[in-house]
């Protein structure tokens, strides 16, 4: 639905879209399967009694591509996934029966928004940048909230505005900015629902790239059993000010899968 659609119907209602676009070629990480789109029944390849046609198209996609929702089985640590389920024991069958992400329930929750390049004087973290708990904290009195139990928090850093160019989003050589442990142990302490960036593994990817350590997604998965969002569209939200709002996402039904694409919108 347009934006013009949208407003449209919902009146006086400002809805923003934190979704990327999902199309063929789109930077994604190359951990996952890649976005694949094609179109194998074209109009005209079956055409009815009455002259009508219909095509048909298919999608091929690793469940972490474009903006997408962990869920809780994606990461274990020490063989154990949150709440100690044995991850060597679950995912037999290729579905994961406990955290799957058909586990998460529709989100409609309290959003903010913590703009860290607001508070730096920076239009773009640096690649490799680990945004700290003092950014984190300046970022929430900049915007006039404070982080509570169930909220989902939405951590700019920038790195949104490069998803266009391609590669450099993805990091490699640069690195990304996120946050590390630190930042993840802040959220924790707040008990948050979930928390999102608008980078491709949301937490801080060092220079040079490779299999990075995550230690924001053990914190968060692990062991608070906290959901993270990743390559969110943040640019909107931050130009219009909008740090707190109702944050409304639908992951897919997918019956014990790692994750899903998601198009979560915040309202106000
Ligand atoms: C990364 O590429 C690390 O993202 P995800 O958490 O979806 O695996």
């Amino acid at each position: 639905m347009s934006d013009a659609l949208l407003d449209a119907v919902l009146g006086g209602v400002d809805v923003v879209d934190l979704g990327r676009q999902l199309r063929v070629g789109m930077p994604q990480s190359p951990n996952h399967p890649q976005f694949w789109h094609t179109l194998p029944r074209r109009h005209g390849d079956m055409v009815r009694a009455d002259g009508g046609s219909a095509a048909n198209d298919m999608i091929t996609t690793g469940t972490h591509v474009g903006t997408h929702i962990d869920a809780l089985a994606h990461v274990s640590h020490d063989g154990e996934m949150f709440g100690g389920v044995d991850a060597m024991a679950a995912g037999v069958g290729g579905k994961y029966d406990e955290l799957g992400v058909h586990t998460i329930a529709p989100m409609m929750r309290r959003g903010v928004l913590l703009d860290v390049p607001a508070v730096l004087g920076v239009d773009v973290c640096e690649g490799g940048y680990e945004i700290t708990v003092a950014d984190l904290e300046s970022a929430a009195e900049h915007a006039g909230v404070e982080v509570g139990e169930g909220d989902v928090v939405l951590i700019r850093s920038g790195w949104g505005s490069l998803f266009a160019d391609g590669a450099p989003y993805v990091g490699g050589p640069s690195g990304v900015p996120g946050i590390g442990e630190a930042g993840a142990q802040w959220l924790a302490e707040r008990r948050v629902h979930a928390a999102g960036a608008d980078t491709i593994a949301f937490e801080r990817l060092a220079p040079g790239g490779g299999h990075a350590l995550l230690p924001a997604h053990r914190v968060l998965l692990v062991e608070s059993g906290i959901y993270i969002i990743e390559a969110l569209d943040l640019e909107q939200l931050a130009a219009r000010r909008r740090y707190e709002f109702t944050f409304v996402l639908i992951p897919l039904n997918i019956y014990g899968a790692t994750g899903s694409p998601v198009r979560p919108l915040a309202v106000t």
